[in-house]
C-alpha cells in the first residue's frame, strides 16, 4: 500500500513511521510512504503557500495552486489514488474507516495548516475528509500518522499475526479484556485464576464476559451496535444482576 502525504513539514515524519511494526513494515515493502512537500510546488520566486483570507478575518489560507500542483503530480503517476484531507470538519475516523482504507491501493493524505484550505482544493481535488477527533491540532500532521498507523497493521502480515488484528477493539465493537503476564503476584495484586486454568474455553468465556463487562461500563453506545449472542446477552444478564448485588451490598 502506498501512502503519500502532502506537508508543509515532511520532517515531521522522519521517526513516528519508521520505528517498530511500521518500520518493519516499510522494510518489508508492505507499505511506502513518501513526504511531498507542498511548497516545493509553489513556483513563485518566494514560495509563498498562504496568504490572507478574503473577507478578512485572523490568520492565513493554505493557498489553492501549490496543493493543486502537488496533486495533480502524484495523480498524473496514479490517476485511481484516493485524496483524503484531515480536518477536524471531516468524517470521524474509526476502526471501520481504518479497515475501509486498508482495501485502497494508495492514498494521498493532505495535511492542512494555519486555518486551512482554501475551500476549492476540496471543490477540485478532495475525495473524502477525515478526522480523528473533536478538538483543533496545530496541523493535520498527527492525524495523517494516526491514519496510516491504524490502516497499515490492518494489512496482511503487517503484525505478527493477521489473527491479533481480528482481536482488536472495537472490530467486534466490545472494548478488549482485561491483560495479565507474569509475575502471578504483584504486590499482593495476583492474577485471575482462571487464566492459569489451562481450561481454553472458560478462559474464552471469562474474556468474553469481562469485555462485555468494560464496554456495559465505558462504552455502552458501542454495546447498543454490537452484535450480541445469545450467550452475551446471558453474560450480561449476569453482569447486570451481579452490579445489583454489588449496589445493594455497597448499601446504595
Ligand atoms: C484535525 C483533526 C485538525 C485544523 C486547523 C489543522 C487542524 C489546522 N485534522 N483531525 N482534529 N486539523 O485539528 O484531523 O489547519
Amino acid at each position: 500500500m502506498r501512502f503519500d502525504i502532502l506537508t508543509l513539514f515532511p520532517e515531521m515524519f522522519s521517526s513516528p513511521l519508521r520505528e517498530s511494526i511500521l518500520g518493519r513494515a516499510i522494510e518489508k515493502g508492505l507499505i511506502h510512504i513518501r513526504t511531498l512537500n507542498i511548497r516545493d510546488f509553489a513556483l513563485d520566486k518566494h514560495q509563498i503557500v498562504d496568504d490572507t483570507p478574503y473577507g478578512g478575518g485572523q490568520g492565513m489560507v493554505m493557498k489553492v495552486e501549490p496543493i493543486a500542483r502537488v496533486i495533480e503530480w502524484v495523480k498524473s503517476e496514479n490517476p485511481s489514488a484516493r485524496t483524503i484531507y484531515l480536518t477536524p470538519q471531516g468524517e470521524q475516523f474509526s476502526q471501520e474507516k481504518a479497515l475501509e482504507l486498508s482495501s485502497s491501493s494508495h492514498l494521498i493524505l493532505l495535511c492542512g495548516r494555519y486555518e486551512g484550505i482554501d475551500e476549492r482544493v476540496r471543490e477540485l481535488f478532495v475525495d473524502e475528509e477525515i478526522s480523528i477527533g473533536d478538538y483543533v491540532l496545530t496541523g493535520g500532521e498527527l492525524a495523517a500518522m494516526v491514519v496510516i498507523d491504524a490502516v497499515s497493521r490492518l494489512l496482511p502480515s503487517v503484525l505478527g499475526s493477521d489473527r491479533s488484528a481480528e482481536e482488536d477493539s472495537f472490530n467486534n465493537s466490545l472494548l478488549e479484556y482485561p491483560q495479565f503476564t507474569r509475575p502471578f503476584n504483584f504486590r499482593g495484586c495476583c492474577v485471575p485464576g482462571i487464566l492459569l486454568s489451562g481450561n481454553h474455553s472458560a478462559i474464552s468465556l471469562w474474556r468474553r464476559k469481562e469485555a462485555l463487562k468494560r464496554t456495559w461500563v465505558r462504552r455502552p453506545d458501542l454495546l447498543a451496535k454490537a452484535n450480541l449472542s445469545d450467550e452475551d446477552r446471558g453474560l450480561l444478564e449476569e453482569i447486570l444482576q451481579q452490579s445489583k448485588t454489588d449496589q445493594v451490598e455497597d448499601g446504595a
